[in-house]
């Protein structure tokens, strides 16, 4: 009954028999996929790994204006320069509409930004990798966009409404993203011989960081056996890990590009393409604050954030005055 059982390094959720009432009740609402809306009851647990997950990927989605933003005022092209600004700019309300959602659980997008600035909470482990060329433009759109959807078509389906409807506008515009990314790197590696060294460069810099977005391997997952029995989660880290690989290693040799790993073959029985994992203990690094960019990253949103204290005080001044003359109105 209830989900089926996912062999991972986390713990393995609750039996029925060792349910209550209330929780047996709401997994039965699970199994029947109804979409768990902010008033309804759920478990705690629940509650909190929704906070995690959301909140990380807001934040996600805010740093991860950082690596793209270095290149808006470099752009080679008028045309490319807009198509840039309008894709970070997409970004930031992919932050916005996440902050949102995970508001309906009961903690607040301040308090998600101090934890965050505190060190207490995590975003994407790839936006701690510096983007040196205008070639890594390109394969940030290709590939960490390409992986963003991997993950986020999933999420679509996943059980808490507010997320659920919020990844769904989101895979619009990410869609966009990996496609203007893929031109890029069409262009580069058509291009000059010079341009095409850069593409090449920058897939070889980019490919295992976006191979680790999909989390530690199944077997190391903390989180993936709970959160699949509550369907927060859909597939497990190395089933999309897998489809990423699959899907991209075709667009790969369209561009004329080598994807940097020698053991990379296609499997007649699995088909599926065997592929060598990234280095488990470089992403532990990164993601525990050790990455080549995880202090700059950090710094910048702080600096921004303290930069911008006026105009939230600005703001929220405003809305106490409207709310008194408001008041005043009723009260004549
Ligand atoms: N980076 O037990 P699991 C984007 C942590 S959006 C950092 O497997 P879970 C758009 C994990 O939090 C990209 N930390 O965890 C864009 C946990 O630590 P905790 C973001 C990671 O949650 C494109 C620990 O490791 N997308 O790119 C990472 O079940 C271009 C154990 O891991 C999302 O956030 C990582 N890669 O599975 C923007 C999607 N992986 O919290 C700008 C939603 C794992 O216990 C430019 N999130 N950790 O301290 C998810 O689907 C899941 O949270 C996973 C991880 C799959 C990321």
């Amino acid at each position: 009954m209830y989900a089926q059982v996912i062999e991972t390094g986390g713990k393995q959720p609750k039996r029925p028999d060792e349910m209550s009432a209330e929780e047996k009740a709401f997994m039965q609402r699970i199994e029947n996929n109804e979409k768990i809306e902010p008033k309804d009851w759920m478990p705690e647990g629940y509650r909190r790994t929704l906070i995690r997950q959301i909140g990380q990927h807001a934040h996600s989605e805010v740093v991860g204006q950082l690596p793209e933003g270095n290149w808006i005022t470099r752009a080679p092209t008028l045309e490319r320069k807009a198509i840039l600004l309008a894709k970070v700019q997409d970004e930031a309300g992919h932050g916005l509409y996440l902050y949102c959602a995970a508001e309906t659980l009961g903690v607040s997008r301040d308090e998600l930004i101090e934890r965050l600035h505190a060190g207490k909470m995590k975003y994407s482990s790839i936006f701690n990798y510096p983007t040196l060329t205008w070639a890594d433009v390109g394969a940030v759109g290709w590939l960490v966009d390409g992986a963003a959807i991997m993950n986020q078509v999933a999420l679509q389906r996943t059980s808490y409404g507010p997320y659920s409807r919020a990844m769904v506008r989101i895979c619009k515009e990410e869609s966009f993203h990996q496609r203007q990314g893929y031109d890029i790197m069409l262009k580069m590696a058509r291009g000059t011989p010079e341009q095409k060294a850069m593409a090449q460069d920058a897939l070889n810099r980019f490919w295992y960081p976006a191979l680790m977005m999909f989390g530690p391997p199944d077997s190391d997952s903390v989180h993936t056996a709970q959160s699949m029995a509550w369907k927060i989660k859909i597939n497990t880290n190395d089933e999309l890990r897998q489809r990423f690989v699959d899907q991209t290693v075709p667009q790969a040799e369209y561009l004329g590009l080598t994807i940097p790993d020698e053991n990379l073959r296609w499997n007649e029985e699995r088909q599926a393409y065997d592929f060598t994992p990234p280095d488990w203990e470089e992403f532990y690094q990164v993601i525990n604050g050790y990455g080549p960019c995880n202090r700059e990253r950090m710094d910048a949103r702080i600096k921004a954030w303290e930069e911008g204290a006026w105009f939230r005080e600005g703001l929220a001044e405003y809305g106490r005055k409207m709310e008194a003359q408001r008041a005043k109105v009723v009260n004549a």
